[in-house]
């Protein structure tokens, strides 16, 4: 006897998956730990079918910092483009940009009704990027994580991943979900956030510090060519000695170098130490330099053949779908909170 498979029908209609809502900021060129502390997670969870996501652009965020508006155009389809290239495919997740879709301005006003100012001079991150400066600081900074809020209720996300910076900001979406929906009636879905940044790489040249784009000597960008990239490794800072050893006292910039030839690599880092023993910094900076540029040329390859014209498909196909679930979503909150004739 075979047994019949049920098809989806005699199941009944299927389980709507759970939606994940994730942005990044359009303020420059990605580098490698952008890549394996977000992108790279995203396409995973693209990938593993358990969710209806979305990811988007976060312009209206990125005008908080100073930055020359000729160059935001390039620098939103730069991303587009780093986004499709790492493999967000646009028919599987909704890839759109922020200030297409009206109702993430729109909502954010109606979120600051319940936000209180208390928390929001509270949030590390404004501490940190502006409020020392007191009365200087645009309102745009301290008003970031409604706006971010915004972006995540809009689409009912259960699931926001993002780097353990962002947690007190997804606490503060949180706790306006459960004030908003106790004033207003149930509206809202209160999101869990998903760590994707469990590896924080440091810069090549000083791995006290985080690799950042400011630092561009110590920064591996996901657009430089191998010639550069076998440059700034074999420059790389290394620590005294010359065993080849992670997370042992005296070795920080050997532990960041092989947590990135591992995460690339998929090699556990004590096997990689096992492959280098006895061989010292030079010959693994040599390894090293290949498995970054191996891992980055598909990416590179897939960039460069993305034509203009395919980016800004999947952009207005992105806006025009998000901007339906979202319109959706802010009738609903307008009716909750009374501005529905
Ligand atoms: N603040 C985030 C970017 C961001 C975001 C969001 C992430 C803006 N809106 C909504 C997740 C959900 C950052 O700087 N990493």
């Amino acid at each position: 006897m075979t047994t019949k498979k049920l098809t989806p029908k005699a199941e009944g209609a299927p389980k709507r998956k759970p939606v994940l809502v994730s942005g990044i900021q359009p303020t420059g060129k990605l580098h490698l730990g952008n890549y394996l502390g977000a992108l790279k997670h995203f396409v995973e969870l693209q990938n593993s079918g358990k969710y209806n996501c979305y990811f988007f652009i976060a312009d209206l965020h990125s005008m908080t910092e100073a930055y020359n508006p000729d160059e935001k155009p390039s620098q939103i389809l730069d991303l587009a483009a780093d986004y499709l290239a790492a493999g967000i495919d646009s028919k599987q997740s909704i890839l759109f940009v922020q200030s297409e879709v009206p109702a993430h301005a729109e909502l954010a006003w109606i979120l600051n009704t319940v936000t209180p100012i208390g928390e929001l001079k509270r949030m590390t991150q404004f501490k940190e990027k502006g409020g020392t400066d007191g009365d200087a600081t645009n309102a745009g900074l301290f008003d970031y994580p409604v706006l971010m809020a915004a972006d995540i209720l809009l689409y009912n996300a259960a699931v926001v991943p993002v780097g353990d910076d962002q947690d007190q900001h997804l606490e503060l979406t949180r706790t306006l979900v459960r004030r908003f929906n106790k004033r207003y009636g149930d509206t809202f879905v209160e999101p869990q956030p998903l760590h994707t940044n469990v590896l924080r790489l440091m810069s090549l040249d000083d791995p006290r510090r985080k690799m950042s784009k400011s630092r561009s000597a110590g920064c591996l960008f996901l657009d430089d060519e191998p010639a550069v990239i076998r440059k700034k490794i074999m420059r790389a800072v290394t620590d005294s000695g010359n065993e080849v050893l992670a997370e042992v006292e005296g070795k920080p910039a050997m532990t960041n170098l092989l947590l990135i030839y591992s995460a690339l690599s998929g090699i556990a880092v004590r096997d990689i130490e096992k492959k280098y023993a006895g061989k010292g910094y030079g010959e693994f900076k040599k390894g090293l330099a290949e498995v970054v540029v191996n891992s980055l040329t598909p990416f590179q390859a897939a960039k460069k053949k993305l034509k203009p014209a395919i980016v800004e498909k999947a952009l207005d196909d992105g806006a025009k779908q998000a901007r339906t679930v979202a319109i959706k979503k802010l009738r609903e909150v307008y009716a909750s909170v009374g501005l529905m004739r």
